[in-house]
């Protein structure tokens, strides 16, 4: 058996040259309250194919990493309890062991590119951790994203992270990170983090133009797109400070360490602000998807 599963759609799309864009299931798992979380992975998928895009969404169902999930199996990942959530780290464990689970940014990145898949959206990518220079807590996602060559829709990390010094590491790392219309990096929740990017882009061929030049030149990096929220969407400044305190001092109070952490940090937030930042959460993910769309059309024209 195949180590990696792609669904005949997404075979077909990539043979093809058809634009695709995978999307990961961490989200779903575990970032997303029930029922938002399944409706949103069916929304995306649905935004996708409404613009003429090959939806590819990244999980894995009973030791079988898939790229290109049914509906049933989103389902199944966004309604059973304590599934997984699967970094690079665990694919071999969960394929070993026979796990279903959610993929993280760097799994999904690894699988989807594996596929032959060049676009991703997610919500947010992870980042290094607050304290990190004593607990070493960085997302695996940023050193995935060293080694994979795909271009990854985000907006931005949240202020949850240590933001700066996540940008410090995606320079290191060689990540190249272009900002979508703005010089300000998102920070999830509200546009602008407080820190500046030097590489801005205005049109997703522009980005495309970015990706083609990244695949001459051999380098095997990630490019990271960063999409700010919608001003409308924005989450309130003062809200966003005071559920930011209340979520780090929960998750130290409560002791939680390791991959439990981003989860535990997301839950608090969407409790807290009583459910305003999940609303924001859906409306940044949809403006992902949809620029995720363009961007892989954008190369896929570009191959014509
Ligand atoms: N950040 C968010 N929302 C998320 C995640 C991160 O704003 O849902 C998820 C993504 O799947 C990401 C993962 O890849 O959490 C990172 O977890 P960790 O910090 O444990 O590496
Ligand atoms: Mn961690």
């Amino acid at each position: 058996m195949p180590a990696v599963h792609v669904s005949d759609e997404v075979h077909e799309a990539v043979a093809a040259g058809r634009p695709v864009v995978a999307l990961e299931t961490t989200i779903i798992t575990h970032g997303l309250p029930r029922p938002r979380n399944s409706e949103a992975a069916h929304e995306a998928e649905r935004q996708l194919r409404g613009a003429g895009i090959t939806p590819a969404t990244v999980g894995v169902v009973d030791g079988r990493p898939t790229v290109g999930l049914s509906g049933v199996e989103i389902d199944r990942l966004g309604t059973t309890d304590d599934v997984s959530k699967i970094g690079s780290r665990d694919l071999p464990v969960a394929v070993a062991q026979g796990w279903s689970g959610g993929t993280t940014v760097s799994a999904t990145a690894w699988l989807a590119h594996r596929a032959g898949v060049r676009v991703f959206a997610t919500g947010g990518l992870g980042g290094v951790h607050r304290g990190a220079s004593a607990t070493f807590d960085e997302s695996a996602d940023l050193v995935a994203l060293a080694g994979v060559p795909i271009l990854v829709v985000s907006a931005g990390v949240k202020s949850i992270l240590d933001v700066g010094a996540t940008l410090e590491r995606l320079e290191t790392l060689q990540v190249t990170v272009l900002g979508y219309r703005t010089t300000a990096f998102p920070g999830f929740y509200v546009r602008d983090s407080g820190f500046t990017l030097t590489d801005r882009v205005e049109t997703a061929s522009e980005v495309a133009a970015v990706v083609r030049a990244r695949d001459d030149l051999g380098l095997r990096s990630a490019v990271l797109l960063a999409n700010p929220v919608a001003e409308a969407e924005e989450l309130d400044d003062a809200l966003h400070h005071a559920v930011l305190e209340g979520a780090l001092a929960d998750a130290e109070a409560h002791g939680v360490r390791g991959k439990d952490t981003t989860p535990h940090l997301l839950d608090h937030l969407h409790r807290a602000s009583e459910g305003r930042s999940l609303e924001v959460n859906l409306a940044l993910y949809r403006a992902n998807v949809a620029l995720g769309g363009e961007v892989a059309a954008a190369l896929s024209a570009l191959d014509d």
